[in-house]
């Protein structure tokens, strides 16, 4: 029988941090699962390389789901970021292997196509409202079918989603960067700031945003209730969610649909959300979630409550969470949406992945297992660098949710 007989963890920073496991049997067949938590990437390359490596080698790597339990309840410390982080490593390995044992991409593995391809919406942001929207245009030009719009709020140095380079990075410094929040300035700008997107190019896309955790309950329904008329197709994290109750009060005032759950570690950061029906789509994802196992289970339990899903993939997730996402998202029937905002070039030396862009759509890989090789030779160019994500005050010198 096939047995784990290797499992590595490769740090490599191709234009940012990211952290990899590469697991090999005794066939020499080899999966690879992304591990990287932005900012904290080397407290998981440890919780692997310390902790979970060593239960791994001799184990039967077709039996995911047991190794799943095994490293979630053997833990006996249970859920938390760096712990399912770790565990999803493993577990999006274990799929990669399966699916090239089997000759099969992984999609196939998990029921085959529910639909033709993946809708994704990447980000259109500008310092200013007539840059955002010559930002919206390019995107549009390219085919995109949903775009998500973010720009400067008037006196906020460092708005949160506004490009710099050719990627956006928040984690850009080998220490914190203080930003700048107002919430009063941003509840009096952002509104006529999508607005002004629909205006110009009226309503044949869909329209998102993202509050990053920034207002109230009652802010944020007001935000909700002000934007009605622009119909998005989401407003992002518009609280913090460590209350899942909190979204009971947004609700009952606003119809713009809400998404949470970029930051969740496990189905029961969502449990109440989804089954009191408090949000429209979950955004948990393959590499923060427990991976493939998990997600689908999060994802099976939204379907009851007709709440759909719209995975987080910012560029902090490497191309190998993107792969897994796609082969899940194609299976899913209650699947929404997927983010996808592209990599650096970097990046794209080191992971060589075939997920295609087409027509506003991403489509799976063909390829055995996920369809994403490592590069180890272009990795080893680029070291590991400290790099951590801004922090936010208010005006009056407090800490707020950055
Ligand atoms: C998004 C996210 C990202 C996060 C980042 C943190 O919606 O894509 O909010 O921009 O801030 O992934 O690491
Ligand atoms: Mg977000």
């Amino acid at each position: 029988m096939s047995r784990i007989e290797r499992a590595e963890v490769l740090v490599t920073s191709p234009g940012r941090n990211y952290v990899t496991l590469r697991i090999t049997t005794s066939d020499g067949v080899t999966g690879l699962g992304d591990a990287t938590l932005n900012g904290r990437e080397l407290s998981v390359a440890s919780y692997l390389r310390d902790h979970v490596v060593p239960l791994l080698i001799g184990r039967d790597p077709a039996r995911i789901e047991d190794t799943w339990q095994y490293l979630y309840r053997g833990a006996y410390w249970r859920r938390g970021p760096v712990t399912m982080t770790a565990i999803s490593a493993v577990d999006t390995a274990l799929w990669d292997i399966k699916g090239k044992v089997a000759n099969l991409p992984v999609y196939q593995l998990l029921g085959g196509r529910a639909r033709d391809g993946v809708l994704v919406y990447s980000h259109a942001s500008g310092a200013d409202v007539p840059s955002l929207l010559d930002d919206v245009a390019r995107f549009k030009e390219l085919g995109y079918k949903a775009i998500r719009a973010q720009a400067a709020v008037p006196g906020i140095e460092g708005s949160y989603g506004v490009r710099k380079g050719e990627v956006y990075e928040p984690a850009a410094t080998s220490l914190p960067d203080e930003q700048l929040w107002s919430t009063e300035a941003y509840l009096d700008f952002a509104p006529g700031c999508l607005r002004a997107v629909r205006d110009r190019f009226g309503f044949d896309f869909h329209l998102l945003h993202d509050v990053h955790h920034r207002l109230t309950p009652i802010e944020a329904a007001r935000f909700g209730k002000s934007v009605e008329d622009c119909r998005l197709f989401w407003m992002e994290d518009p609280t913090p969610a460590e209350n899942q109750e909190a979204f009971r009060l947004i609700r009952r005032h606003t119809t713009t649909p809400i998404a949470v759950g970029e930051v969740f570690s496990s189905i029961w950061d969502v449990q109440h959300l989804i089954t009191e029906q408090l949000i429209d789509y979950v955004r948990a994802t393959v590499v923060h979630a427990g991976g493939i196992t998990h997600l689908r289970r999060i994802f099976d339990l939204a379907s009851l409550y007709q709440v759909r899903t719209g995975s987080h993939g910012a560029a902090d997730l490497s191309p190998i969470t993107l792969a897994a996402a796609v082969h899940l998202d194609i299976t899913v029937p209650n699947f929404g949406i997927q983010e996808y905002m592209g990599f650096a070039r970097e990046t794209a030396e080191v992971f060589h992945s075939d997920v295609r862009f087409s027509d506003g759509m991403l489509l799976p890989s063909e390829a055995p297992g996920l369809g994403v090789e490592y590069d180890e030779k272009a990795a080893a160019k680029f070291e590991y660098q400290p790099r951590y994500l801004p922090v936010a005050r208010r005006l009056d010198g407090s800490m707020h949710d950055w």
